[in-house]
């Protein structure tokens, strides 16, 4: 009675899954449908995503998931796949770890310098914006065959429905969108001789975006018309839609993959101090801006331990917890350690060339990389609140990197601040919101917000200690 049931497709670099969310006029669950390994596959042409497995777990989701009221997709951002004149995908999408934009960044930065790159798109500098991807790609034949270019989640939506849009949380991502005017920046486009007709029309989070087709059905058994709604379709832009703030003073860090750690506010900041301090301006839902930092995150960790052979994290953090504290520390902005493949061995040699202790065991190496997590996080939320000018008291840690408790105490202890951790599922839970608000279930960004509160289960880290054992590390990898 009343209650309306929304599919999430929500697909991570690590992992995809297809959550329900079933909302009501004061209730709000979430379970899981399907999850699905999300495994890149190096190819002789460079790192590629395996999108048709992907696409392959979203139909098994959809039919695990059973009849729904809607299904909105969000994903990753930046990466794409190309399609020629007659709809048909052109190779597979390529990985934004894929080598291919190495170097990239100076022959765009020689036709449009960094600084106004950053004043006109608000994008901090990473070699994988969609902008130095097709820079990259430029002379490449497949680019020169494609009619039209579909960023992951709209790829999806077009297999589902046939329909074509770009949705505009990611596309803010391409580093082609001006975030005061929230509309393509034609003429950083057109300096650098990128043809912005590849895309599809700009497209809204709660726009319709079609019907699953009757093979779409027919194959998950569900009875149409099922509508696809877009919803803030990169996933960092769902899961700051269900960061579970009360008010205003609050910074929030996306841990999974990626932390991407800082503030929602009304406005970008385009100085050239937040250009220098790598911070970017990524567009959120109802006219926010996602002000904030990418670090590297538990992708560190991720691919330790794939190095050491898939050991039980639970048991690794334990005995991460016994190591004594901020011994070595690393920095997790740095995009050295962005590519896959030998990554114990890559810390060890960072620790060693700052003199630092060499963290040796699996125990070690997992505490070095959640102190320097702890420590980027904590630098990225001091230096947030000093650019914008937007003090806060509380820091809303969601997504995977919820379930490490120690993770989240650490990060509680370098900021000095308490931190609110949950919802784990944060992306799927905004995903779920948008659609049901624009099946007018839920009211704006701050209902969804007192909704998820009530709701989700959430845990809080108070500070302990003084914060300046974290002063002292942070002035260790300052003085490199
Ligand atoms: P993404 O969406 O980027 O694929 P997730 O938000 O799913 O990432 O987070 C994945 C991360 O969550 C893993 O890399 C792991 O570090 C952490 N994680 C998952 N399960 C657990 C667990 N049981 N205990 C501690 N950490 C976990
Ligand atoms: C996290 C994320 C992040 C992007 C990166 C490419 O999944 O979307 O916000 O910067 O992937």
């Amino acid at each position: 009675t009343g209650v309306k049931s929304y599919a999430a497709v929500d697909l991570g670099a690590s992992s995809g899954r297809v959550m329900v969310g079933r909302v009501g006029p004061d209730s709000l669950e979430l379970a899981e449908a399907h999850r699905f390994p999300n495994r890149p596959v190096r190819t002789p042409e460079g790192l590629r995503w395996d999108i048709l497995s992907l696409y392959g777990g979203v139909l098994d989701g959809l039919r695990a998931a059973g009849q729904v009221d809607s299904v909105g997709i969000d994903s990753w951002a930046v990466d794409y796949g190309l399609l020629d004149t007659d709809g048909a995908l052109l190779g597979n999408p390529v990985h934004y770890r894929d080598s291919r934009t190495d170097g990239v960044a100076e022959k765009v930065w020689a036709t449009v310098p960094a600084e106004e790159l950053y004043a006109a798109t608000g994008l901090q500098y990473a070699p994988f914006n969609t902008l130095y991807q097709l820079t990259a790609a430029r002379s490449s034949a497949q680019l020169a065959q494609a009619a039209r270019l579909l960023l992951i989640p709209d790829l999806l939506t077009y297999w589902l429905t046939g329909e074509q849009g770009t949705e505009l949380t990611n596309a803010s991502t391409t580093q082609l969108i001006d975030p005061r005017t929230r509309e393509w920046s034609y003429d950083i486009a057109a300096r650098l001789g990128i043809d912005l007709d590849l895309f599809a029309p700009l497209r809204q989070p709660g726009d319709p975006a079609g019907v699953l087709r009757p093979e779409v059905l027919e194959e998950t058994g569900l009875a149409g018309p099922v509508p696809v709604t877009a919803v803030g379709s990169h996933d960092t832009a769902s899961a700051v839609a269900a960061v579970p703030a009360g008010g205003e003073r609050f910074a929030y860090i996306c841990t999974g993959t990626w932390s991407l750690a800082g503030l929602e506010l009304d406005a970008p900041v385009l100085t050239e101090e937040s250009r220098a301090a790598n911070f970017t301006n990524e567009l959120g839902l109802d006219g926010t801006v996602r002000y904030l930092r990418n670090i590297m995150g538990l992708w560190l960790l991720q691919e330790c331990v794939r190095a050491w052979g898939e050991p039980e994290l639970g048991a690794l953090l334990l005995d991460a917890a016994k190591v004594p504290a901020l011994r070595s520390v690393v920095d997790a902005g740095d995009a050295a350690f962005l590519a896959p493949g030998r990554m114990p061995e890559r810390i060890a040699e960072a620790c060693r060339a700052s003199g630092q202790p060499v963290p040796a065991s699996p125990a070690e190496i997992t505490r070095c990389i959640l102190d320097s997590l702890a420590l980027a996080h904590r630098r990225a939320i001091a230096d947030a609140q000093r650019l914008a000018g937007h003090p806060v008291d509380v820091v809303h840690v969601v997504g995977g990197g919820t379930r490490n408790a120690l993770l989240c105490q650490l990060t509680a202890d370098a900021c000095g601040l308490p931190v609110v951790a949950g919802p784990t599922e944060a992306a799927a839970l905004g995903n779920v919101l948008v659609q049901a608000r624009a099946h007018g279930l839920v009211g704006d960004l701050t209902d969804g917000r007192r909704l998820l509160t009530r709701t989700q289960p959430l845990t809080r880290y108070e500070p302990q200690g003084d914060t300046a054992p974290w002063r002292e590390a942070e002035a260790r990898l300052a003085d490199r």
